[in-house]
């Protein structure tokens, strides 16, 4: 049985370079990991795809194609992942794997909120599919930014209809204190309410109402620190990610 992990969150918060770490950790431990670029328009990334969705599109060629620009092209080229996704199917068929790391594209809503995402995620089997939602820690790092990427994470979850896990990701370039603030909000919605409200930053559709539902909704999980500079944290995302999937935090290398 084959794990898919879909990394995702905002441009910029650290997809492809955990994509890169993750497969790199998984390797040394004895473990089969392939790399799923789902990026039609990315130029250059952290490591080399095993399977490339820019095989099959490329922005340059849809622009000409469709007569649109760059954003227009990023957007079409979206969609037509759902037209290809049986020949992604077939190239991830050929290899055998415990792990697929599927890098989305650099902007999130390409993939988290556009029909043909879920087209994919159908295509490719929900079974032992998870989403993986990086928290970049300059936007975690003040109550209003955490919240919102709580809310983002959820948004997510409900397009796609897949299980979660959170990671902190970068936790190399904060410090020590600003961390455990993150970590502590991700543990108390409590906590994360008395900052928000200590700010006066607590609107009427903030309320405590909100977080009570966000709790229940089980929107609210502990966010696993990693670093794909430093690689820490990457072994208890692995284990985050088991757990969810199979239900044991371990996976025996063949
Ligand atoms: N220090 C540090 N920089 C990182 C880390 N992860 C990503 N970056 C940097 O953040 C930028 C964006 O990373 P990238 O993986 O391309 O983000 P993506 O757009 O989400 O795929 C790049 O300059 C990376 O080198 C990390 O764990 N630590
Ligand atoms: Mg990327």
């Amino acid at each position: 049985m084959s794990a898919l992990l879909y990394i995702i969150g905002n441009a910029g918060c650290g997809k492809s370079s955990l994509t890169s770490a993750f497969k790199n950790w998984m390797q040394a431990h004895g473990y089969e990991a392939v790399t799923v670029n789902l990026d039609p328009g990315v130029e250059w990334l952290p490591y080399a795809p095993d399977i490339d969705v820019r095989e099959w599109i490329r922005i340059d060629e849809v622009m000409r194609n469709y007569g649109v620009g760059p954003n227009g092209a990023q957007i079409v080229a979206a969609d037509l992942l759902a037209v290809e996704v049986e020949k992604l199917r077939s190239a991830m068929e050929e290899y055998v794997a415990d792990y697929y790391i599927v890098d989305t594209p650099g902007q999130m809503e390409l993939f988290t909120l556009r029909s043909s995402s879920h087209v994919v995620v159908e295509c490719l089997g929900r079974r032992e599919a998870v989403l993986a939602y990086l928290f970049d820690p300059s936007l975690a790092k003040t109550p209003q930014g955490f919240i919102s990427l709580v809310l983002q994470c959820l948004s997510a979850q409900f397009r796609l209809d897949l299980p979660c896990v959170s990671a902190l990701s970068k936790a190399d370039l904060i410090s020590a204190e600003e961390r455990e603030k993150i970590l502590e909000w991700s543990r108390e919605p409590e906590a994360l309410y008395l900052a928000l409200t200590s700010e006066g930053s607590l609107t009427a559709t903030l309320s405590t109402e909100l977080f009570r539902a966000l709790e229940s909704m089980q929107a609210y999980r502990e966010l696993v620190p990693t670093s794909s500079e430093t690689g820490e944290g990457i072994p208890d995302l692995y284990s985050a990610v088991q757990q969810v999937i199979y239900g044991s935090e371990d996976l025996s290398p063949d």
